[in-house]
């Protein structure tokens, strides 16, 4: 395995994009040695979560995140209606 170069960058061409994904993927399948280079998320091997980080990478951050959001007591349950994406952190508490 090889360390020099940018991370995702695997035909050192200074760019990442689809020929570097499709580079990834012949790891995967075998046909290409793997390199440090494309294991994107640190964890030591080259697999698809690895092609995920790879496109993500390309298509650069999500624009579609929400602007707005409202939430919504229907007396069961909490209903959340939002125009984009949102991440939610929830805590549960036992009141007594
Ligand atoms: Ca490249
Ligand atoms: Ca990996």
């Amino acid at each position: 395995m090889e360390s020099d170069g940018i991370l995702g960058d695997l035909n050192s061409d200074s760019l990442i994009n689809i020929l570097d994904v499709i580079i990834m993927v012949n790891m995967i399948l075998g046909i290409e040695p793997e390199s440090d280079l494309a294991d994107l998320n640190g964890d030591g091997m080259v697999n698809i979560l690895d092609v995920v980080a790879e496109i993500n990478l390309i298509l650069g951050p999500r624009v579609d995140n929400a602007s707005s959001l409202q939430l919504f007591d229907t007396g069961t349950a909490i209903k959340m209606e939002t125009d984009g994406y949102v991440a939610v952190k929830t805590t549960i508490q036992r009141v007594t």
